[in-house]
């Protein structure tokens, strides 16, 4: 298998970085202030922690070229749209889409000349005012993506419930919500548990299912430091990463003019896709066993104290049989015993995870065999040990907790009401992101409305999804940069180009600041460096939703809009009046200044249970529901692969930076399909073969790719393609249970040489 030793991290992730700073034209005067970002503002990147007074140089590679992609200089103006059609900018690749720089003019598509036009911004309020106002608000849908700062987020499901309507779909729902659901049932709150301290104390560190070495680098210090003290890191996945293996910290000078990685993970546990939830069940089993035969395994005073529903998942365990965990683990019962004793033998043991767990059918119940794992030895509320999912876009966790999201405790709806008198809030939950794509399918959503993301390529089933945008009687976009989701456009489309974390955000006249929540419940303070390419053609998303809401609210007057927009200390004070009863933290919000932080009280972490019962709740794992790969495998046997849809080095989500993946040795290219050597070869294929690379699916519709054959360290009976490329072999029906999250990483498809 061909592989290149050189270490993740190190001094390429310094020369990556230097290189997106020139492809997109940054001044070289603003470096010093990349390399601070996360001084200033919160990076617009990923939402791991960040160390308050942290080093120098603190933000990663990944951050260094989010910010240049966002702070480029090359505009995509009025100029660029002239007598171009949709289709000729859907014949643009989704690089050269956003590769065309900010967008600077708000502009209107209008179906009946096929041409987007300049328009003002009081027209684009007025259309969306009018059109709206045709509608019943239950035939419109308000998506968030989570680069949006707590400000902009509140302001957002504010305008959409003002309107009377609470299809609020959001990024989580194509990310981490598995991960809210499952805590939340378990041990009361729908957030990790854990702060960056813990990384400096935990004795174990078990990272499942995600590739912090190109999602979440600076994690990837956090997890050297720690193996450096002697913890122990171990990694569970089917690919073997090279984050994993070989890593070098790009801001130690020594460790890189060595050259050399180091390994961070002692272990590297090869699941097959979606075999966590079996490997879970092994550990646990052999903790139990342990713990008949030797005692001292199991936390005993806490489980009585603090957790309920030990028997039935005792008696589940005891039941399961190693031949067939094994079997769905895709790795040996010594594994599994191996991984169990490390565990028992820790004093205090951190889980982190990420969308290898949450993009599969039993995403939920594997969260709960994380959790069950961790209350088994009272590893929830102590120092170096808890539950950590690892959030996507870097204010996914806060958007929510701004309640925008389709769904939101009746308090929050009775506080709005209190805190604007006259509004009449609508109270019904709304549609998430799969009942939203249901009804732009069947056409009862007619209006699609994002606060940034790209929803018609994050999707799954993409093509038809896509299409079926196209049928609205209007889209409205606010975005930084075009992208394929923008291409097509409704009856009428609008494109309102907005301000990101980086510029300078001067609404009403005053240097204004927003706040973002990261991973670990902290809230910060953002404000932008750059001034903005454009002032007068992009406005700030707190403003552009004011705007709107202003323009829809079905009664007029009760949220006072302009104002809130003019400062936005003034949104803050009436977020600090809304998370009464829902959320502890915010009093005194509007008080926040520059450079603040504020870590958000976790229940669960202080050993309270908001759960049903009071206690945190162990869960057995449900039995006899096989998903659609499960029952692929079932009909067609071994010929069925499951394909894993993941993240390269070079992209943040469908924003490709480029066509490389240094940390996978694949460079020019995304169109690969990656399989182990051996699988390769029990199919008659060798590496560079085009491949012809079909989804098993029951709905009769064909989902086909063609792909190029390349060899790397992969599970047996598993395969992995780039998202959003692999993204149309992704069935729209293949989502996880009680959360219906795509099943984006076990999707099961057919290989065969194309002829
Ligand atoms: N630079 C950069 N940073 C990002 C992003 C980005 O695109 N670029 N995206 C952001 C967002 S929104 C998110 S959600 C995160 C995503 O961060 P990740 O979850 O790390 O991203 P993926 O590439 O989807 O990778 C998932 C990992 O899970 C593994 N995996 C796949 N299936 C399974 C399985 O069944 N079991 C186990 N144990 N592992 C499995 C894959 O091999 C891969 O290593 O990163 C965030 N940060
Ligand atoms: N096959 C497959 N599909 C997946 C996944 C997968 O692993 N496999 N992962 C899923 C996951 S985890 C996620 S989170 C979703 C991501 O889905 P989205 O959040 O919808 O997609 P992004 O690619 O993050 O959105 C990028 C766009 O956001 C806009 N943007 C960037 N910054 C800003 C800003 O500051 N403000 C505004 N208003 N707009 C901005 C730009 O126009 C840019 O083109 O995709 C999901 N789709
Ligand atoms: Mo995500």
């Amino acid at each position: 298998m061909p592989h290149s030793s050189k270490p993740a991290g190190g001094r390429g992730a310094v020369v990556a970085a230097f290189q997106a700073y020139r492809q997109q034209g940054i001044p070289l005067r603003f470096v010093p202030t990349l390399l601070r970002a996360n001084h200033e503002f919160d990076c617009p990147g990923c939402a791991f922690p960040d160390k308050p007074g942290g080093a120098l140089v603190d933000s990663c590679e990944q951050g260094q070229k989010a910010m240049a992609w966002e702070m480029t200089r090359r505009a995509t103006g009025a100029d660029f749209f002239a007598g171009k059609t949709p289709q000729d900018l859907q014949a643009l690749s989704d690089y050269e889409l956003e590769n065309q720089g900010r967008l600077t003019q708000p502009m209107l598509y209008e179906r009946a000349r096929n041409r987007f036009r300049p328009v003002s911004w009081d027209e684009a309020f007025a259309l969306i005012g009018h059109e709206l106002g045709a509608l019943a608000p239950q035939q419109a849908a308000f998506y968030a993506s989570g680069r949006s700062s707590n400000e902009a987020a509140f302001l957002w499901q504010l305008a959409a419930r003002a309107y009377g309507c609470a299809n609020l779909p959001d990024s989580s729902n194509f990310c981490h919500e598995p991960s809210g659901y499952a805590l939340k049932q378990a041990i009361g709150v729908g957030k990790g548990t854990c702060t960056l301290d813990d990384f400096a104390r935990a004795d174990l560190i078990i990272v499942m299912g995600q590739n912090p070495a190109s999602n979440h680098p600076r994690m990837m210090v956090a997890l050297a430091e720690a193996a450096q003290r002697g913890a122990t890191v171990v990694a569970v996945n089917p690919l073997r990463e090279r984050g994993f293996t070989h890593f070098t910290d790009p801001k130690h000078l020594g460790q890189m003019l060595t050259g050399r990685g180091s390994a961070v993970a002692r272990h590297l546990y090869q699941v097959r896709p979606g075999g966590d939830l079996a490997l879970l069940q092994g550990m646990m089993k052999a903790l139990l066993e342990q713990e008949v035969a030797h005692g001292g395994v199991l936390n005993h005073d806490f489980i009585a104290e603090h957790c309920t529903g030990l028997e039935p998942l005792q008696a589940q365990l005891a039941g399961l049989d190693w031949t067939a965990l094994e079997h769905d683990a895709g790795v040996d019962q010594a594994a599994m015993r191996e991984l169990a004793a490390l565990y028992a033998a820790s004093g205090a043991t951190m889980i982190t995870w990420c969308m290898g767990i949450t993009h599969h059918h039993h995403a939920v119940d594997t969260i709960r065999q994380i959790a069950n794992l961790l209350l088994l030895r009272g590893n929830i509320g102590r120092p170096g040990a808890g539950a950590m999912p690892v959030r996507g876009h870097s204010n996914v966790q806060g958007d929510r907790t701004m309640g925008a999201t389709s769904s939101v405790p009746p308090r929050w709806l009775d506080n709005l009401e209190a805190s604007f008198p006259g509004l009449e809030p609508c109270r019904n939950a709304g549609r998430d992101a799969l009942q939203v794509i249901d009804g732009l399918l069947d056409g009862s959503v007619r209006a699609f409305l994002g606060l940034g993301g790209n929803f018609g390529v994050a999707a799954p089933d993409s093509p038809r999804v896509l299409q079926a945008l196209s049928r609205c009687r209007l889209t409205v976009h606010i975005a930084t940069k075009l992208n394929r989701t923008h291409c097509h456009p409704g009856e009428l489309g609008l494109l309102l180009p907005t301000l990101g974390r980086t510029d300078q955000d001067l609404s009403a006249g005053r240097l204004q600041m927003v706040t973002t929540e990261d991973s670990t419940g902290v809230v910060r303070t953002s404000r932008g460096v750059q001034p903005p390419l454009a002032a007068a053609g992009q406005w700030s998303e707190p403003v552009i939703v004011a705007r709107i809401g202003e323009a829809i609210a079905r009664q007029p007057g009760a949220v006072p809009w302009r104002e809130l927009a003019d400062d936005y200390a003034r949104i803050r004070a009436a977020i600090a009046r809304c998370q009464q009863g829902v959320f502890d933290g915010f009093d005194g919000f509007e008080r926040m200044v520059a450079g603040e932080r504020r870590p958000l009280p976790n229940s669960a972490a202080a050993r309270r249970w908001r759960t049903a019962s009071g206690k945190a709740e162990f869960a057995v794992a449900r039995e006899g529901q096989d998903g659609p790969l499960q029952q692929a495998r079932a009909r067609y046997g071994d010929e069925v692969l499951a394909l894993v849809t993941l993240r390269s080095h070079d992209q943040f989500n469908t924003t490709v930076y480029g066509h490389d993946d240094r940390y996978r040795d694949v460079f020019g290219t995304r169109r690969v399909l990656l399989l182990h050597p051996d699988e390769l070869a029990a199919r008659g294929l060798k590496e560079g073969d085009e491949l012809r690379v079909e989804t098993v699916a029951d709905d009769g519709v064909e989902r086909v790719l063609c792909l190029e054959a390349r060899a790397f360290d992969v599970a047996r009976g598993c395969a992995a393609a780039y998202f959003p490329e692999a993204t149309p072999l992704v069935p729209l029906a293949h989502a996880s249970l009680d959360t219906r999250t795509p099943a984006y990483k076990e999707v099961p498809v057919k290989v065969s040489l194309l002829s």
